[in-house]
């Protein structure tokens, strides 16, 4: 494997020789590795190999990457093969594409520092209103990725087809997220109807998807994949749901779960510093329940996975998808009795 990696490197235009390589990240999609040159001023590079079933047209990814991150001027940049496209494919048909490695830089999974929460809502409103102007063409490369109507389809066809084990331990949480199927719907028609823009957003906004330096201060945003038109109250709930978690998102103890108010106030005020500058009226007020919505949703793709016998996201043991559903609808709850605090921050 050693050699392998570092012979993939190799292919890319980088300085100096690639020496060794280290996994990093905690992606559920893709692998990632840190790669170091002999040279000590070089802080070395990212190399990641695409998950190709999920992004069948990876070549498509990254013209979209890198359109959107030389607008933006992002301090992370691609990084071309040597033969100038941006992309390495090998022999057996694995995609590889690299960027700069921002030395001193960092990503977080879980915080209880309100500066830290503050630090991911600038990033994150940053990100978007950097894209305000952006007039280039994207490929939408995942079509209806918050898709309530798909996500719900997804779920309840996986439910009905499947007859096993994995059925009789996920039933207890499907049942409870179809409970709120309604409000959900509601809340979607309620975007939809508001006639709000579609922007230019990054629609996978957990906080490990933010780079920080060693003092703390977010950098920029990273896993550009699915960068596409969207709402923005996707992106502030989808971050809420991961950052304002007491526990992580894969959860194996339901008590240990709750909606930090704190955190979620701290990040409110970092998002709303940047994006007053850009909100109409109608986004701000579909704010306050994102959250809900995003973590619904996610939660829905998680069992539709463990349903579907895990082809979609990465899982370190039998029930991890089980485990990250029924902590998403266990969060959902919690954020549900924090509602009125969550309705005070706007
Ligand atoms: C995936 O790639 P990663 O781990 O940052 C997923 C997101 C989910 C997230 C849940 C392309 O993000 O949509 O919200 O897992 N990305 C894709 O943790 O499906
Ligand atoms: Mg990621």
């Amino acid at each position: 494997m050693s050699t392998d990696i570092l012979n993939i490197a190799s292919n890319f235009k980088i300085a100096g020789e690639p020496a060794s390589w280290e996994a990093i990240g905690n992606g559920h999609i893709h692998k990632t590795y840190r790669i170091k040159t002999g040279q000590n001023d070089n802080p070395g590079y990212v190399l990641q190999l695409v998950n190709t079933s999920i992004f069948p047209d990876a070549a498509k990814i990254n013209s979209n990457i890198n359109n959107v991150t030389r607008h933006i001027k992002s301090p992370l940049q691609m990084i071309p093969a040597k033969d100038g496209r941006y992309y390495f494919l090998q022999d057996d048909g694995l995609f590889w594409r690299m960027f700069n490695f921002i030395p001193g830089s960092r990503t977080i999974e879980k915080t209880s520092d309100p500066a830290v929460a503050f630090e991911a809502g600038k990033a994150i409103a940053a990100f978007q209103k950097g894209l305000e102007a952006f007039s280039g063409k994207l490929h939408i490369i995942l079509p209806g990725f918050h898709s309530l109507e798909k996500r719900e389809h997804e779920l309840m066809s996986a439910f009905r087809l499947v007859a096993n084990e994995r059925k009789k331990k996920a039933e207890v949480v499907y049942r409870n997220f179809l409970r709120h199927s309604s409000y959900m719907k509601n809340y979607e028609q309620g975007l939809i109807n508001s006639g709000i823009p579609f922007r230019i957003t990054h629609n996978d906004t957990k906080l490990n998807n933010i780079l920080f330096d060693e003092q703390g201060k977010a950098i920029c945003m990273i896993d550009f994949d699915t960068v596409m038109p969207g709402y923005v109250a996707h992106d502030f709930g989808d971050a809420l749901r991961t950052l304002a978690n007491n526990a992580p998102e894969d959860a194996t103890n339901i008590n240990d779960i709750s909606f930090n108010t704190e955190l979620c106030s701290a990040f409110t005020k970092g998002y709303l510093s940047q994006a007053v500058s850009f909100l109409t009226k109608a986004e701000y007020r579909l704010l306050p329940e994102a959250p809900a919505f995003m973590t619904y949703l996610i939660g829905i793709r998680f069992l539709a996975d463990y349903l579907n016998g895990d082809i979609y996201y990465h899982t370190r043991y039998q029930d991890h998808n089980l485990d990250r559903a029924r902590t998403q609808m266990a969060l959902l709850d919690q954020i549900f009795q924090q509602k009125e605090a969550i309705q005070q921050l706007f």
